[in-house]
């Protein structure tokens, strides 16, 4: 029997298998129906399964939601230049998420004789990667089938290479279509692995322990350490050895979280009180120097420093990540111990050095009687919060943290991991809040990624036992509200709860701070900001999708039941759910 004819795109699927991605997230297009025939009917639509989406957008924030919660990526296609740029904002988003997704994408042909006439010759363009050049670590376009394995191996190897990232590669449509005149081999994947991400010197780390213990107030800054888990417990110990406050900036730059809410020196709650007093200040893959040491003034833009004098030990792989375009570095300050490394790397032998000095060193009084005052401190604030709380739960619509404690009294005998989300801060506040759980934000402030974001560690945990869960506000949801599509479709058990204040509140602050320092009528500040006429009806939108939802729910004793029916709909018949709650704008 003859074999059959193979296809450009067919090699395409054998690398995706080679290298072990289990989804492919797709919104449909002729760029590569090549490609998209391959997977469906060469691959058997399994390692890599189809995951359809309704907008290229979704597909990417899918991508990078699972990326993180799995550890490892999948990939995104997107249609020609129109698809790319309708993720481009996802993958900007992933960008400065360092998250890696393959976005694989597709042209032309770039043949022009085997063009079709009018829509290949709109849909081709040289160089289409120049699109989003910017914001990927890489892009390709492979000329020939034959060199189809390099350019995927090289992209696939660089995504997860430290600093992690978004690649894009472009596969032209009539490669894909090729037959093949002979087998294209597969190289052996295993020999294609990132290169081990760098180690600090070992002579700054020792410096770093003599500036940390010598230190009349140190003080422990991260933002992004939660990247690697693992970072959680020596970051810890390193706190109690030197009573260091701890500040994790994630919920305010939407980093990885890596502090433990309970945490008795965990001072992110209070970072103006202990800013201050710091001598020495050790920064752990921050990149947002000033959102810890300074406050911002909303209407003027004014950044007033909160100390200026401390010596800074920053470790972190910032200056691998630096691009020109957006400036997402932040703002250049003064740093007196740099150090370029992979700060949950480096964490380890920087307590090692730390505990070694600290056996000849005879201040440990003084240390225990600062870490005393500081979890006194921390068992006031979260005492405060939990006042808090409960006076607000009789407010109409609902405050945040009502709503926040409403939903911890459903899920805290069960295993959570929240896919996006932090209930403006009062999921930290109330929860027992393990950094681990939480996979932070988008990274870019681009809206339109906490749903499918969240799909994507729901995804990533589908079969797990773990309830995933999405505290979703509903400007953000409305970018991308047909993401319901693929969570019913693909029955990805996802528990959404809508913090609905009806308005894009964030703007409608920016609003009010403008028309007060100008003196111009502050209730104004709602017009081309709320969304309250007609206020959408997020449940019959999703049930129109197909999700099982319930709301709108304005009344706090009417929660906990619609979320304990949201939470059998979404373990035991592994389906999403959506629960509408109004919250105060
Ligand atoms: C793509 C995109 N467009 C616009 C903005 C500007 N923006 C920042 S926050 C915000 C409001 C978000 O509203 P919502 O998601 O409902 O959250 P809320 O502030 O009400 O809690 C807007 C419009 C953005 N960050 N990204």
């Amino acid at each position: 029997m003859a074999t059959p004819t193979r296809y450009g795109s067919d090699l395409v699927v054998d690398l995706m298998r080679a290298v072990g991605i289990e989804h492919v997230a797709l919104n449909p297009g002729a760029t590569y129906r090549g490609l998209h025939d391959s997977l469906v009917n060469y691959g058997g639509n399994r390692d890599p399964e189809l995951i359809l989406t309704t907008h290229e957008e979704i597909a990417v924030a899918l991508a990078h939601g699972y990326a993180k919660a799995k550890g490892r990526p999948m990939a995104a296609i997107v249609h020609d230049i129109v698809g790319l740029q309708h993720a481009s904002m996802a993958i900007f988003n992933a960008f400065c998420d360092r998250a890696p997704v393959l976005v694989i994408g597709a042209t032309g042909p770039m043949d022009a004789t085997r063009r079709r006439p009018w829509i290949d010759w709109i849909h081709t363009a040289l160089v289409q990667g120049t699109q989003v050049r910017d914001y990927v670590k890489l892009d390709d376009q492979p000329a020939s089938v034959a060199s189809i394995p390099e350019s995927f191996l090289r992209a696939w190897r660089l995504a997860r290479t430290e600093p992690q990232g978004p690649v894009y590669l472009c596969l032209d449509a009539g490669l894909q279509e090729q037959p093949l005149e002979r087998a294209v081999p597969v190289p052996d994947a295993a020999r294609f692995q990132p290169a081990t991400a760098p180690h600090a010197d070992p002579r700054a780390i020792d410096e770093a322990a003599r500036l940390l213990v010598e230190a009349r107030f140190p003080l422990i800054l991260v933002e992004s350490l939660g990247r690697s888990a693992d970072a959680v417990a020596p970051l810890c110990r390193l706190a109690e050895h030197l009573g260091a406050p701890l500040v994790d900036l994630s919920a305010e730059s939407q980093g990885r979280p890596s502090v433990p809410g309970h945490h008795p020196l965990d001072m992110s709650g209070a970072r103006h009180e202990v800013v201050g007093d710091a001598d020495v200040v050790l920064a752990l893959d921050v990149t947002s120097f000033l959102t810890a040491l300074g406050e911002t003034d909303r209407s003027t833009r004014e950044v007033r420093l909160l100390n200026q004098g401390a010596r800074i030990i920053a470790i972190s792989l910032d200056d691998y990540a630096l691009r020109s375009w957006a400036h997402t570095f932040q703002s250049l300050v003064p740093v007196d111990l740099p150090i370029a490394a992979d700060a949950a790397l480096a964490l380890p032998g920087l307590l090692a050095a730390v505990e070694d000095r600290l056996k000849r060193d005879a201040r440990g009084a003084e240390r225990r009687a600062r870490a005393d005052r500081i979890a006194a401190r921390h068992k006031t604030l979260r005492d405060e919060w939990r006042a808090t709380a409960n006076l607000e739960r009789s407010l109409r619509p609902l405050a945040p943290s009502a709503l926040a404690a409403e939903i911890w009294e459903v899920i805290k005998d069960e295993d959570w991991v929240l896919g996006n989300g932090t209930a403006k801060g009062w999921a930290r506040r109330l929860w027992d809040w393990q950094p681990g759980r939480s996979y932070g934000g988008s990274g870019g402030a681009g809206l339109g990624y906490g749903y499918p974001a969240a799909l994507g560690v729901a995804l990533a945990h589908r079969g797990s036992g773990k309830l995933c869960l999405n505290l979703q506000s509903d400007g953000d949801m409305l970018y991308v509200v047909s993401g319901l599509y693929t969570a019913a479709h693909h029955r990805l058990p996802l528990l959404t709860v809508m913090f609905n204040n009806r308005t894009y509140g964030n703007d409608e602050e920016h609003q009010d701070a403008v028309a007060k320092a100008r003196g111009r009528p502050v209730e104004n500040k709602v017009i081309g900001i709320r969304i309250d006429d007609p206020a959408p009806d997020f449940a019959r939108i999703a049930q129109g999708f197909g999700v099982h939802a319930e709301g709108p729910i304005d009344a706090a004793e009417a929660i906990g039941p619609a979320l304990r029916r949201a939470v059998r709909i979404v373990k035991e018949e592994g389906r999403p759910a959506l629960v509408d709650v109004i919250t105060r704008p």
